[in-house]
């Protein structure tokens, strides 16, 4: 029995099976990550991570705060930070062990399938009601259930199992760009693709580099948020044709530099109930796609740039960590 008996207009709902989990992950195929391995011809690698304790502060967004990295209790109770072996027996080792509170989402991130669910009249009574991807439905926090996480069937340790590595393709909006606040729609998605004659294939991992998170790294940790809202854009989640593109082409996620991979704006475009993250709805909800955000993609965009290349290898599994909407990560780029 399917999980709902309504499913969202363009939503792939029920495609990948009743319980799926994976969504458009599940184009990640053997055969594809064998095609993925040709595009490795130098050896060279790329690491894709901010720092995590990028951004700094929390004015990009206030419930995220900067990790806090502190010593674990047991070398807390020693009184010291390094744990000296020689305390129960004749040994030399001196060892650290520490703790990490940290906003999952705050720096490089994948979105999990749980992170953004609409109201929507999933089980046909007529009502909207809190729903997610094929279907699931968020649990209340209870004893099982961490308070406060997701929770519910599509934590983040489904695409750490899945063994996320495929084919990466850049799309280079900085060089047409620069640090202008551009709408990327159909239209100018389509002629960044034919004017660096970009290759998209069905399970392709797709990056879109704006120059987001240079001149954050450039801000060093005191990030100017008026300077970053208005000088960077991303995908047009208004524009329809885009998200039928996105629909037709088999991409498997999306990811940028900037933090949200899409065009936000805080104003509604209509007085009818709608999403305020279009593409977010688009892909998270409907398709099953997860989003890569802050991920830093300025190093390999050159150098691909630099070798008439769009295509590499990529590895970016998040953490294991049951029930998570979110995860960081450290994408490794192969060419
Ligand atoms: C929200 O904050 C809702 O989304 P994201 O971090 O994915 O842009």
């Amino acid at each position: 029995m399917p999980a709902f008996r309504n499913r969202p207009e363009g939503s792939n709902w029920g495609e990948f099976g009743e319980a799926d989990v994976l969504g458009r992950l599940n184009l990640l195929t053997p055969e594809r990550r064998m095609a993925a391995l040709g595009e490795v011809k130098s050896g060279r690698t790329f690491a894709l991570s901010l720092p995590l304790d990028y951004p700094g502060g929390n004015t990009l967004s206030a419930h995220r705060l900067p990790p806090v990295l502190e010593p674990s209790a047991h070398e807390r109770g020693h009184g010291h930070y390094l744990k000296r072996m020689s305390e129960v027996g004749p040994f030399t080792d001196v060892i650290n062990d520490d703790v990490a509170t940290l906003c999952l989402q705050y720096s490089t991130q994948w979105d999990a399938l749980g992170h953004v669910g609409h109201m929507f009249d999933a089980d046909g009574d007529g009502a909207p009601e809190p729903v997610f991807y094929n279907g699931h439905k968020p649990h209340a926090p209870g004893p099982d259930v961490a308070a406060g996480a997701c929770g519910h069937g599509l934590g983040i340790e489904h695409m750490a199992t899945c063994g996320l590595q495929g084919r990466g393709v850049m799309v280079n909006a900085f060089a047409a760009y620069g640090r202008t606040r551009q709408r990327v729609g159909y239209d100018e998605l389509m002629k960044l693709i034919d004017d660096q004659g970009v290759e998209v294939r069905a399970g392709d991992l797709l990056c879109l580099y704006t120059g987001f998170a240079d001149a954050l790294l450039e801000q060093a940790k005191s990030p100017d948020a008026a300077m970053l809202r208005s000088s960077f854009g991303g995908l047009d989640g208004a524009d329809e044709r885009l998200l039928a593109w996105i629909t037709d082409s088999g991409v498997a996620a999306l990811c940028s530099d900037n933090p949200a991979v899409e065009y936000v704006s805080a104003k509604p475009r209509s007085d009818q109930p709608h999403a305020l993250l279009p593409l977010h709805e688009h892909c998270i909800f409907k398709l099953g796609m997860p989003l890569g955000e802050l991920w830093f993609l300025s190093d390999l965009a050159q150098w691909l740039r630099a070798n008439g290349r769009s295509s590499f290898f990529l590895t970016a599994p998040p953490l294991r960590l049951p029930g998570a909407s979110g995860s960081p990560v450290t994408p490794v780029a192969l060419v």
